[in-house]
């Protein structure tokens, strides 16, 4: 498929939709970037309950913007109490765990269970502006985890149930957190994924934690420490549903989400409230183009941005119903989304170019054998989706007529900045198309001027947009630095991107040193801290490989200590199992090779581009008049032959 193949929108498609044509977008997009004031005050008050008005709409002083300044209102209220009028016997969520237990949840048992819990945290003690970790599977209570703290003002930070002990210990101790929510495990692939365990080992190090509240899932055998460890079904007995949504201003800190940077430590993405919460539910009416009767499903994990705005945030601000499934796609075999979808009649299916690589993989009777008449609408994230993979999942998923919404964004972001709007805007497979009203996206050289069309640059944001990152966690200069700095004042992505002769934005991947395996954001320097932690590693440089499935895949190049005599092979194995242990099993480098040293340039920078050469072409073509051994280098790209 070339460059230039076009899918307009069929005219059934946008007589239906939010946004049903060119125009209609291009009048949106004018009126935000003319009056973004009365723009925004617009959408906040059409999608959101407010307890009290802003001032006014924003406040920039780069690099920290505010947004509804003075407004009050709460992010659980607009997921659950503002439907019960209208909605509250639709349901909100259809779980469905991987054992095969399904769980249908309405609005308003929904709203009664946050409410519920939301009490039990009350009586711990919990209040406005503590912090709770969140480490649990993909159940409901980790939703009902979420806005029970968003309804008491309580900033949760989420982590993935795939990260390991050590990063939930780093998470908890730079969060300074006093409450973590868990349970006792989850289910992936048949087996429990033992979260309590892991827990257990991180609190060793973490006193300021007082309470942990364990959601019984598996029922698998855990240790409970007196005092500091509650079951969750035992502290929720008895307690009152009647707990009013606290009134917090806009800018009160929602969540913070941890994510890779370019050095060793995780960033602390902070998100507020009044701005994040009228951009996501935006967004689902713009892009996912939501209707009353939709049967909604993203497959993201929300321990990752997308499972906080797009499973939770957006959808139920918007009113939604929204599949939840617990566990892996190919469990008990590859047809089990496509079961999911047939017997729920999802509509909207949102997920990440990583798993269609793997179905693809799998053949086209799985889908083939199921009912997916029902889907209109599908959507891909978290990294750049290749053309085969757009194709098969146009005609075999959504068998020719469903739009593919392409989305692109950024924990940073809160939101989809770039995407179609699938009634207005004809796609390019492999293209996220163009930004949302009011987001200001360009591609500039390093000087900041704007490049000519083809040409390729980095991505930037010129104004701020309602669910902009406020601020990395305790750290307001890295903030500064990491995204306003290259250009004062202005949203460096850290992504490079095209614009082609039509105007369509080309995200073309990462600029800094940020690796993209299956769609999960993780720094080289995360993953090199982790090896030169084991004793037998002196230095570790670490790359991204191309990978058919994962897109990317971690490749490390190692030097050992001199006394080390380990076998090698043995030694690959156990450093492979390290790394999972050190941060997480989605981080399992793929290939480690031993080397006797590393290129470097003569101030001792460890060539990383030379690195990614060598796994990706096998040979070294680019500049090395800065390398300090060309020995070092010749010898690696020729090690591969040899394996
Ligand atoms: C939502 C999410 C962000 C990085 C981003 C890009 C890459 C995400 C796309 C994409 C091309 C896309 N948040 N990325 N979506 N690249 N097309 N549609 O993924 O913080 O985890 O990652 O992911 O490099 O900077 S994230």
């Amino acid at each position: 498929m070339s460059e230039n193949a076009l899918f307009a929108p069929l005219p059934e498609f946008s007589r239906q939709a939010h946004v049903s044509s060119l125009d209609a977008y291009r009048a949106l997009c004018a009126k935000a970037e003319q009056e973004p004031e009365a723009f925004w005050a617009e959408q906040a008050e059409r999608e959101l309950h407010w307890f009290e008005k802003w001032n006014h709409v924003f406040e920039w002083n780069p690099p920290f913007v505010k947004w509804f300044v003075g407004a009050k209102t709460n992010a659980a209220y607009n997921c659950l109490d503002r439907h019960l009028e209208t909605r509250a016997d639709k349901p909100a969520i259809l779980f469905e765990g991987e054992p095969g237990d399904r769980r249908t949840l309405t609005y308003r048992q929904l709203h009664s269970e946050v409410c519920r819990f939301a009490n039990v945290l009350k009586s711990r003690g919990l209040k406005a502006g503590d912090r709770a970790i969140i480490y649990m599977p993909m159940i409901p209570e980790a939703v009902v985890a979420m806005l029970s703290c968003a309804r008491l003002g309580v900033t949760h930070s989420v982590v993935f149930g795939g990260f390991s002990a050590e990063a939930l210990k780093a998470r908890i101790q730079d969060l300074d957190a006093t409450l973590v929510l868990t349970a006792d495990g989850g289910w992936r692939r048949g087996k429990e994924v033992r979260l309590k365990d892991a827990v257990d080992e991180a609190l060793k190090d973490c006193p300021g934690v007082k309470n942990v509240i364990v959601a019984q899932r598996t029922k698998g055998q855990v240790n409970m420490t007196a005092g500091r460890d509650h079951w969750w079904h035992e502290l929720e007995a008895g307690v009152s549903d009647d707990c009013p949504a606290v009134h917090l201003d806009s800018e009160h800190p929602l969540f913070v989400l941890y994510t890779s940077g370019t050095t060793g430590k995780p960033k602390g993405i902070l998100h507020t409230t009044g701005g994040y919460m009228t951009f996501v539910v935006s967004t689902m009416k713009w892009v996912f183009d939501l209707k009353e009767d939709d049967v909604y499903w993203c497959s993201a994990d929300i321990g990752w941005v997308t499972g906080h705005s797009y499973i939770v945030y957006g959808p139920l601000a918007a009113g939604a119903t929204c599949v939840m499934y617990e566990g892996a796609p190919d469990y008990p075999a590859w047809d089990r989304w496509w079961q999911i979808i047939a017997r729920e009649k999802v509509t909207i299916l949102y997920t990440s170019p990583t798993a269609i690589r793997a179905l693809i993989k799998q053949g086209d009777s799985w889908p083939n054998q199921h009912d997916l008449s029902s889907l209109r609408l599908l959507g891909s994230v978290g990294e750049p989706i290749n053309p085969a993979a757009w194709e098969w999942y146009h005609r075999v998923i959504g068998k020719g007529r469903c739009p593919i919404v392409d989305t692109w964004w950024q924990t940073e972001t809160g939101g989809i900045l770039i995407a179609p709007m699938p009634g207005a805007i004809a796609l390019k497979p492999g293209s996220g198309t163009f930004p949302m009203p009011g987001v200001l996206a360009d591609v500039v050289d390093f000087s900041g001027s704007p490049v000519n069309d083809g040409a390729e640059g980095f991505l930037i944001i010129k104004r701020p947009w309602p669910s902009m990152i406020r601020t990395i966690w305790g750290d307001p200069q890295r903030f500064e630095q990491q995204y306003f700095s290259r250009i004062p004042g202005i949203y460096f992505t850290g992504d490079a991107a095209r614009r082609d002769k039509d105007g369509y934005l080309w995200i073309l991947g990462r600029v800094d040193d940020v690796m993209n395996v299956s769609g999960h954001r993780l720094s080289t320097m995360e993953v090199e801290s982790a090896l030169v932690r084991h004793p037998a590693v002196a230095e570790a440089a670490v790359v991204g490989k191309p990978h058919e499935i994962t897109g990317q895949a971690v490749c490390c190049f190692v030097t050992l200590k001199k006394d080390v005599s380990s076998n090698h092979h043995d030694l690959a194995q156990d450093l492979r199992k390290w790394v999972a242990h050190e941060i997480g099993a989605f981080a399992r480098p793929e290939e480690i090779r031993f080397t006797e040293a590393l290129p470097k340039t003569r101030s001792g920078k460890i060539m990383r581009r030379l690195l990614r050469e060598i796994v990706t072409s096998h040979t070294v073509t680019g500049d090395v008049t800065t390398l300090e051994d060309l020995g070092v280098v010749t010898k690696l790209a020729a090690q591969h032959d040899e394996d």
